[in-house]
């Protein structure tokens, strides 16, 4: 069972590169998969069909543009101006825009929060400024998804950073104190993101986790395009082991496979350690 797998990945590994052609449910399939892909399908253990969805942006030339609205813009600062995720704004490949709740607050003390009805500790975050600020965005453009980053929802992971970085227009909503009225998730939230099964003191770091893992999947981001694909998780195990010179540092020596020039023999021995080390480290992705 396990070595069939292996050998699903490797003949995926080597077609997701031809050219692509979106399917109608918006993924994306490679043209020359189209004939093979009823087939392709139920070769394909059943999250890897997403990764192909990938490469749709490919095909895209729209900016994706991601509005963050947050109490603390001043957070995402040095988080936005560094390696891949200024080179997508650099580039022209992504738009980030940060915005204050604050200065959308029309109480004269500029609050955000009130007490929560029923009574605990904890302030809740009001409607007034959120949904000013919302409403604001959504008259200038359409909105894909609007997000809220909020430790009591499903988990973000890679599939779901694949299916985010189709999207073009994204607002991500960042919670602080006991959270937002209801009122805005019943409303106007159309999608709850977690980064992990812990608390964080808001959601701005989580939000800056989500944008990294979904910019670094648009083409011409990342140098090479395909090094999106190779990462761990992408194909539901997690990568093998790397090595640079020198090949022996003080009798600690590289596999002797990775000096030997044989491309087979080496992507052979990066399959086995990628399915071994996710054996030993993160079993549960195999049942997946
Ligand atoms: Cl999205 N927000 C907060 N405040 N805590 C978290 C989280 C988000 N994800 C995990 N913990």
């Amino acid at each position: 069972m396990i070595f069939l797998w292996m050998i699903n990945r490797q003949i995926f590994r080597k077609k997701y590169n031809s050219s692509v052609k979106i399917s109608e449910n918006g993924l994306l399939i490679p043209n020359r998969l189209l004939r093979e892909a009823n087939l392709f399908h139920l070769m394909m253990p059943k999250n890897k069909w997403e990764i192909i969805a990938n490469s749709l942006l490919l095909q895209k030339n729209e900016i994706m543009r991601i509005d963050i609205l947050t109490i603390f813009p001043e957070m995402f600062e040095s988080a936005f101006s560094h390696s891949m995720i200024k080179r997508a704004q650099e580039k022209g490949l992504a738009k980030i825009c940060l915005h204050n709740i604050r200065d959308y607050s029309t109480d004269k003390h500029k609050s955000v929060d009130d007490y929560a009805f029923g009574g605990g500790a904890g302030m809740v975050m009001m409607i007034q400024p959120i949904e000013s600020l919302i409403l604001k965005l959504k008259a200038e453009r359409t909105y894909d998804e609007i997000i809220y980053m909020t430790p009591d929802a499903k988990v973000w992971n890679q599939r779901e950073a694949n299916k985010l970085s189709l999207a073009e227009n994204i607002i991500i909503l960042c919670g602080h104190y006991k959270g937002v009225d209801q009122r805005v998730r019943d409303h106007y939230i159309t999608r709850e993101v977690s980064i992990g099964d812990y608390v964080l003191t808001g959601g701005e770091l989580a939000a800056a986790i989500v944008v990294d893992s979904v910019l670094r999947l648009i083409p011409g981001v990342l140098s090479d395009e395909t090094s999106a694909l190779t990462d761990s998780h992408q194909d539901g195990l997690l990568s093998p082991p790397v090595y640079t010179r020198p090949a022996n540092h003080n009798g600690w020596k590289v596999p002797e496979v990775l000096l030997s020039g044989n491309d087979k023999k080496i992507n052979e021995w990066r399959e086995n350690q990628s399915f071994e080390i996710t054996r030993r480290v993160r079993p549960d992705l195999l049942d997946e």
